[in-house]
């Protein structure tokens, strides 16, 4: 077995090694939802993770659920991401972009002439949202979504695939994790219908189906990735039957032969219980393909996952975020600077672009 410091490869990407940044929302974007002008020398600064992936991305701009989150459906938005590709490919690394609808997670406020949030149900989640001036608020009433509604969110799938591309990336990460629009169709806790989208997995997993379908004609299969979160809990997210839910959509998945599989095995701050784990371990033996694993990984858990064949690869959120340099202090095996949280979300480059690395450190 290979160690976390080797090379991979996967679908069409050949990666230097397995400590990948995870997907991380930092609400920095432009009023035009283009990315900030500091994002360039953020991700160039992490280039030497084998593959980074973006802060979730909003594929439409019925999509969006937070304030200050960039899209990928615009021309202004992929020449400011292009400028983040070129960065990151200067430096010899691999970018995949998250496209990300948050569905029912979001406030009217934040969305085209005050419209209800979609999502497969009229079902409000107990889940909160930040909007700007008044901070937190509760996430709106959404509108169950019609049939024309889920052709144009597929159709918006396919047209943010293309500004992807166009952008530079080297792929795309499907979100359907962490209880945005995909996850509300696959569980029965949101999805409520009584159509051909909801009902059994089989109809549930149909909304993901025709998304993948549009994004595969547009990139290719080894250059398209999945992010699910088959315990998550945020977001207000329940299914009566999750092992056998999402053994369905792995199976699925399988058949796909995409790039990867990322799942979010654990929530920052939250552990699995023995039965969440079983799950996840059950899950992971099901995929055929590629394993990018993410959650309460630290040097030696993820050394031995790689070792073990567990995981293929391990994605760091909050420790990638707090140091630039995380590949060469995990192996150099020394101290990590500890993440702000109060620099989380929104800013400038306190707590974006300000981390040292180890050198830098040092030498200081
Ligand atoms: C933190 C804050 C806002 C959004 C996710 C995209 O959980 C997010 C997110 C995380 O996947």
């Amino acid at each position: 077995m290979p160690t976390l410091y080797e090379p991979a490869q996967f679908g069409k990407i050949e990666v230097k090694n397995r400590i990948f940044l995870a997907p991380l929302t930092r609400n920095r974007s432009k009023p035009d939802f283009s990315p900030s002008d500091l994002a360039p020398e953020y991700y160039s600064q992490r280039a030497s993770g084998g593959l980074l992936i973006t802060e979730a991305s909003q594929i439409s701009p019925e999509g969006i659920g937070y304030i200050n989150t960039p899209g990928i459906y615009n021309e202004a938005q992929v020449a400011g991401w292009k400028k983040v590709t070129d960065a990151v490919h200067a430096k010899g690394g691999k970018i995949f972009i998250q496209l990300w609808h948050v569905g029912r997670i979001s406030h009217t406020s934040l969305l085209p002439n005050g419209q209800a949030p979609l999502a497969p149900s009229a079902l409000r989640a107990k889940s909160q949202t930040f909007v700007g001036d008044a901070g937190m608020v509760d996430v709106s009433e959404p509108k169950a979504m019609s049939l024309e509604d889920i052709a144009r969110t597929i159709a918006d799938y396919k047209h943010a695939a293309e500004c992807a591309k166009k952008a530079g990336f080297d792929g795309v990460e499907i979100h359907a994790a962490n209880g945005y629009l995909i996850d509300q169709f696959l569980m029965d806790g949101s999805n409520q219908r009584t159509d051909q989208y909801g009902g059994p997995i089989e109809n549930r997993f149909r909304f993901l189906r025709e998304v993948l379908n549009m994004v595969l004609s547009v990139w290719d299969a080894g250059e398209v990735g999945i992010r699910l979160s088959p315990t998550g809990k945020f977001n207000d997210m329940s299914d009566t039957k999750r092992l056998s839910t999402f053994s369905y959509v792995v199976e699925q998945l399988n058949a796909f032969n995409l790039a990867y599989l990322h799942f979010v095995e654990t929530f920052p701050g939250m552990q699995n219980t023995d039965e969440e784990q079983n799950i996840i371990e059950a899950l992971i033996k099901k995929w055929t393909g590629f394993y990018i694993a993410n959650g309460g990984y630290e040097k030696e858990n993820a050394e031995s996952a790689i070792i073990s064949g567990k995981a293929d690869a391990i994605a760091f959120g909050r420790s990638f975020l707090a140091n630039p340099d995380l590949p060469k202090r995990l192996e150099l095996g020394v101290a990590l600077n500890d993440p702000d949280q109060s620099t989380f979300y929104g800013g400038g480059a306190e707590g974006y672009t300000d981390y040292p690395t180890w050198d830098q450190k040092k030498a200081a």
